[in-house]
Formats: C-alpha cells, structure tokens, sequence
C-alpha cells in the first residue's frame, strides 16, 4: 500500500501559516498520543524555527497510559515544552496556559525590558488533520469558537481567537507533508483517520492494523472477536485468514455465506478508531530514542568529515538574513 495525500488546500494553508509566522509568538503542536512521532510534522520545524514551541500529546484518552508519560519525557528532552490532553473531555488542558506561559517567559521578559507591558501571547495551532486543533481550542476557551468534526479537512481557513487578554489563538487548517519518506508513517496516519478515507483501500489498511495488533497487542483481537489467533501472522495472506474470522463471527457474510472482508476490514479499522479494541499506542518512544542516537552519531560523523575538509573558515558577513522581525500587527478579523 502506498500513502501520500497532500492536496492544494494544504499546500495553501502552508503558504498562510509562512505568512502569519511573524506574528505568532509560540507554536503549539499538537500530535495525536497514538502515535506521536509519526503524526508530528516535519515541515512545522522548518516553519517554527527560532519560535518557542509547545508540543500537546492530544487524544491521551484514547492511547495506551503505559506509554503517554514516557512520550512527554520523550519530547521535553528534546527542548519542548510538553503536556498531555484529553480535548474532548477537557482534562489537561487548564495545564496548558502554565506551559504556554513557561514557554514565553523568555518573550515576555524581552517585552518587559523593552516597556512593553502585557501584549497578549500569539500562539499558532498546528497539526495533522483530524488530531483535534479546533476541540482543543474550543475546550481552551470554553466555548464553541472553531467548528470541529471526525473527518480530517474541517477547518478550512485561517480564525483568530481570542482567548483573553494574555493569549490570542490561530487555529489553522490540519496540514500533511508532501511526501511520508518512511510509508509506516503513512500508515498509522492513514489508521488514525488522518488521511482521507477515500483515497485510501479500506479493506488493505485492516489487514496491516491486523500484523500491528498481532506484534504489539496480541490478546486484543481475541478478546473483541473471540476468535483463534495462530502464533505466527506475518504477512497478509495470514492476516486475511483473521479478518476472515471477524467477518464470520460478526455476521458480515456475502451472497452463498462467504465471509466479507471488506465489511470486517471497516469493521475492525472504525472498532480501533472508536476505542473499542481498547487503548491502544502503535509507537513507542524507546525505538526512537534508539533512532534518534543512530541520527546524532550519523550527524556528528558527517560534521566531522566536513571539518576535516573545509578549506578557509566562513566569514558571515551580513546576520540580517538570520535574524527574525517581530511584528506587532495582526490583520485578520476576530471570532469572539
Ligand atoms: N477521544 C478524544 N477525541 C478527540 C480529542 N480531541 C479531538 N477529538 C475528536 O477528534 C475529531 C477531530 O477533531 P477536530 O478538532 O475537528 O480536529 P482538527 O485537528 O481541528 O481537524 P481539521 O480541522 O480537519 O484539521 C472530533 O471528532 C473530536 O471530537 C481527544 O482529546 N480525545
Ligand atoms: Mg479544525
């Protein structure tokens, strides 16, 4: 299975958050705690470089909690400032103003000594479609400001929200990257509900969440389906065999009985959505951790070797180039 989905209207949001970046003070970006590497996106550290960001572990309800607390040791040793949200039910979220404001000390005390007294934190709202940007914000106000839906694509242009008079809001539209480098990532987006539905081959998207639950949570498909799960499933024709399984116990049968496994495989894949497998995490920051060494040992040798080559040291001869503008202006209308 191949995944990409990056249509005109993210390449277009991407442009309007280039243009607003100026304004925005800190970016908050939030990742969907299921699977918080692949559901961060790289084009954000690109764009929200020199900014202090806020990374939010959203839809922890929905994740495995044996793994939500090592996920946000995970990102705050790598210089986040990071907390764990259920927007739906609002828990976590009163926390985030406190990590907001640790985030902008730096800001805030820069204004200060400039005498400017109280201008409100401007923080972009970033993230993949569907990860929960406008229920978060929503549950950060406390009220309905930003409409919000299970299906990615819901918000459409940029909104201004403000939240008081210390904090002001833009939520944006869920944005992807033109293309997933490593395809397990296009997975699991595709699983959570990520990319759209229509693109994509429901009945083969179950059978990779079959070989996933099989190696990480081997118990979960017997307990939901009560069904005999072989030791050994590791490719898909064993995983069809399962969902043929499904198909069978659930009554989803074609004309003559035979199992229907592009019915189980919708089955299976919106049981996972909705939780009904239980609370499952399809990462784990330990195989990362792991990455991330190989990536800072690989960084170091290449270092290395450009230092042992480079002729003549560098003179940077003008830093405007480097050096960011602060805006004070905001040009948009408010939702209040
Ligand atoms: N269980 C649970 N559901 C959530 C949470 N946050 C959001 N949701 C649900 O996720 C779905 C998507 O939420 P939205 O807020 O519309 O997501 P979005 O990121 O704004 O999506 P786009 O605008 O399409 O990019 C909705 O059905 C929400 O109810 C959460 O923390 N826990
Ligand atoms: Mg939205």
């Amino acid at each position: 299975m191949h995944f990409q989905w990056y249509p005109g209207h993210m390449a277009k949001a991407k442009r309007m958050m280039q243009e607003n970046i100026k304004l925005i003070d800190v970016v908050i970006e939030l990742v969907d705690a299921r699977i918080p590497y692949s559901s961060k996106n790289p084009d954000i550290d690109t764009l929200a470089k020199n900014k202090s960001r806020v990374i939010l572990l959203n839809k922890c309800d929905m994740a495995d909690q044996r793994y939500n607390k090592a996920w946000k040791d995970y990102f705050e040793e790598k210089g986040y400032f990071v907390a764990l949200v259920n927007s739906k039910s609002g828990a976590g979220v009163k926390q985030v103003q406190e990590v907001v404001n640790k985030a902008c000390e730096a800001k805030i005390e820069r204004d200060r000594r400039k005498g400017i007294l109280n201008r409100p934190v401007r923080a972009m709202i970033v993230g993949i479609p569907n990860v929960g940007k406008s229920t978060f914000i929503n549950s950060f106000v406390g009220k309905a400001s930003t409409k919000t839906g299970n299906k990615p694509g819901v918000t459409k242009g940029k909104q201004w929200i403000r939240l008081s008079k210390f904090i002001e809001l833009l939520d944006t539209p869920g944005i992807l990257w033109p293309k997933f480098e490593d395809q397990a990532v296009g997975l699991r987006l595709a699983l959570i509900g990520s990319i759209n539905d229509n693109i994509l081959n429901t009945t083969d998207l179950a059978l990779e969440l079959v070989l996933l639950l099989k190696k990480h949570y081997p118990e979960v498909l017997t307990t939901r389906y009560g069904i005999e799960i072989p030791d050994v499933v590791d490719n898909l024709l064993g995983a069809s065999k399962i969902l043929e399984q499904i198909a069978i116990k659930r009554s989803c049968l074609i004309k003559g009985g035979e199992a229907d496994i592009d019915r189980a495989g919708n089955l299976l894949i919106d049981d996972f959505r909705g939780t009904k497998l239980g609370f499952i995490t399809l990462e784990f920051p330990s195989s990362f951790a792991k990455e991330d060494k190989k990536n800072i040992e690989n960084e170091a040798k290449a270092k290395d070797s450009i230092k042992s080559s480079e002729a003549e040291p560098q003179m940077i001869e003008n830093t405007s180039d480097i050096i960011t503008s602060e805006a004070t202006e905001i040009d948009e209308v408010y939702v209040d």
